[in-house]
């Protein structure tokens, strides 16, 4: 189809979409433009094309079936927060953790790169739910974009799909989700395996009128626009306005030998091991628990008639950490990833497989690396890229939920933070009060790791693990998180008891004086997921502490454990007055950085604490 015969009469039965799908064709003056139906032929063109085009390498089909590895372009291997923005009329509406741009400049400088951005291209419309179809937790979003990667990718992660149009039928709500690889083609040019813009990137968000551009990138978080930039950026700017939550915390389903089932949502920063713990295996001698999956990244919370917190995952598959991905560390991911999964990043066999660090003990003798040259054991780098990913579809997943697509959601029983701390924070603490829960989760900071920039063990605050996700004031999120908390409590009648979910924090990092973790993680987490539990039914013993309830040696179930050593428990759980002063210190250091958006009552908390490490002399 010519640029000329752009302007089809309807491609869609909804007049808004129709109508932007036209705009945005004139504008980018795409060589044709698809709209997807999300049908299994559809996938399987796409992939053919790109096998074609050197996008997608098929691996062994005899060891990984319908499987493929894409290899970016080294500039383009990661979420680019310094250029991702905000667009606000006022700065302060996106506050100070925010990269903030005012709408109208970014949609002038947008407009001109999008000008013939997709010549040469299909331009791809991709109709998709966040969220079981229908659900009243869910959101619906069309993204427009010339990259096929980004169409089979999204196919993977959202319900996507001629299902998703019916349902928005001629006038309902959707979010437009606009990209392009920023790299258009003059006629009879030859593609690369993987176009972007390696100078010129953008990720532009506007929470007034609930939209997305984003230009110049092919990776994941900024290409696939359902996950950060909708399901968190934008979707948490729309549950400020609407009353709701939207956060970066997997949802994990707990059930006892004796058939009880609870929900709880978790929020950890990246490197935290979130995708592990959503899919934990129990550990010898607590087999007669199960862990199921609802999501590892996302969770949309609504409150119900009922009072109850009851959450979904918007997504439909993860993009996972490939690098410590094991039988050992997260058997749940390694048995999803046996087919009918996209790779990027990640190193080659000579057999056709896939290989990343820390999958197998020994080392592999050759590889081809994540940049496709040549690796051998002693080449001093690492063969693949340390933020290598999986896509693959949750239904893959051996441990997911019964009810990870149920249109209500499941109620959610406790909220867990958590960072990666050596020192400081104990194993688990369960707050005092919601508001005592969310100053907890709004101060919560994690170590930098050796992958990352900036020094090693250096803290960072990553409130709720929302640092690069909140798409408006971090002042105002926490005051909506407290609101949260009090409508519910101001909604229970005399005598009903309280559905607010529990608060607690935890830390698996914590090490001893030789360097040593105190805790050994993994599946072992599963005696403190125990210890929640019980907390949310009302059992479980406890004892007080200056900063929550935190479980004794004899409270935490050790049947099964090796070893299980009351002392280095005791290192664990401890709570030091000299490192919490310090600690105090950094949270102020924050707070100040909030500036005036922050809530009055987490002063008096920070005061409280203070006092309770340091009391004033008589
Ligand atoms: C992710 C992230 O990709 O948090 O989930 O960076
Ligand atoms: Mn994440």
């Amino acid at each position: 189809m010519t640029v000329s015969q752009l302007t089809p009469p309807a491609l869609v039965d909804h007049k808004g979409l129709n109508e932007w799908i036209s705009e945005v064709a004139a504008l980018c003056k795409p060589d044709r433009i698809h709209i997807c139906d999300g049908s299994q032929s559809e996938a399987d063109k796409l992939t053919a094309e790109m096998v074609a085009s050197g996008t997608l390498i098929p691996l062994n089909a005899a060891l990984r079936p319908n499987s493929f590895l894409a290899r970016s372009d080294v500039s383009d291997v990661a979420r680019v927060e310094e250029r991702t923005f905000i667009c606000t009329n006022q700065p302060e509406e996106a506050g100070p953790t925010n990269n903030w741009m005012h709408p109208k400049e970014a949609k002038e400088t947008l407009t001109k790169l999008f000008d013939g951005c997709m010549r040469g291209r299909v331009m791809y419309v991709i109709p998709f739910s966040m969220g079981p179809l229908g659900s009243n937790i869910s959101h619906i979003g069309v993204e427009i974009t010339d990259s096929p990667y980004v169409v089979v990718s999204m196919r993977m992660m959202t319900r996507m799909g001629k299902a998703v149009l019916d349902l928005l039928g001629a006038d309902g709500q959707y979010v437009p989700c606009l990209h392009s690889v920023g790299k258009p083609l003059a006629e009879g040019e030859a593609d690369v395996s993987w176009p972007c813009n390696p100078d010129t990137k953008y990720i532009c968000h506007f929470p007034d009128t609930h939209e997305i551009i984003s230009y110049g990138s092919g990776y994941g978080g900024n290409a696939l626009l359902g996950k950060k930039c909708f399901a968190l950026r934008i979707a948490s700017a729309m549950a400020h306005q609407q009353g709701w939550l939207a956060e970066h915390m997997l949802i994990l389903g707990l059930e006892s030998p004796e058939g009880e089932k609870k929900y709880i949502a978790c929020a950890f920063p990246s490197a935290c091991g979130k995708t592990n713990l959503a899919m934990l295996v129990p550990p010898k001698g607590l087999e007669g628990w199960k862990v199921t999956t609802v999501g590892d990244d996302i969770a949309w919370i609504k409150r119900g008639d009922d009072n109850v917190l009851r959450a979904i995952n918007p997504e439909a598959g993860y993009f996972g950490v490939a690098p410590g991905t094991s039988g050992k560390t997260n058997p749940n991911a390694i048995a999803s990833l046996q087919r009918d999964c996209i790779f990027t990043n990640v190193a080659l066999t000579p057999e056709g497989d896939v290989w990343w660090e820390g999958l197998t003990d020994t080392l592999p003798a050759n590889l081809i690396d994540w940049q496709g040259k040549e690796w051998t054991p002693d080449s001093g780098r690492k063969a693949a890229h340390p933020n290598a990913r999986f896509t693959v579809s949750a239904t893959n997943c051996p441990s997911l939920d019964e009810n990870w697509d149920n249109p209500q959601g499941v109620p959610i029983s406790a909220f867990v933070f958590g960072g990666r701390r050596q020192t400081t924070v104990p194993l688990v603490v369960q707050s005092y009060s919601w508001r005592d829960g969310v100053y907890m989760g709004a101060t919560l900071g994690s170590e930098t790791t050796a992958a990352a920039a900036g020094a090693v063990g250096q803290v960072r605050r990553d409130p709720m693990a929302m640092l690069p996700f909140c798409g408006y004031n971090i002042g105002d999120y926490f005051a909506h998180w407290l609101s949260i908390g009090e409508r519910i409590e101001n909604s229970i009648v005399d005598g009903e008891e309280s559905t607010l979910p529990l608060i607690f924090c935890v830390n698996w990092f914590r090490k001893d004086e030789g360097g040593d973790f105190l805790w050994p993680g993994y599946g072992e987490n599963m005696r403190v997921l125990k210890w929640i539990f019980e907390r949310t039914s009302g059992a479980g013993g406890a004892e007080s502490s200056e900063l929550g309830y935190r479980p004794r040696f004899v409270d935490i179930d050790w049947n099964g454990f090796d070893a299980a050593d009351e002392s280095r428990f005791q290192s664990a759980i401890k709570i030091d007055a000299s490192e919490w002063l310090q600690e105090l210190d950094l949270q102020r250091e924050f707070f100040a950085k909030v500036g005036k958006s922050l809530p009055a009552t987490f002063t008096s908390i920070q005061a409280r604490l203070q006092e309770r490490f340091a009391p004033k002399k008589p």
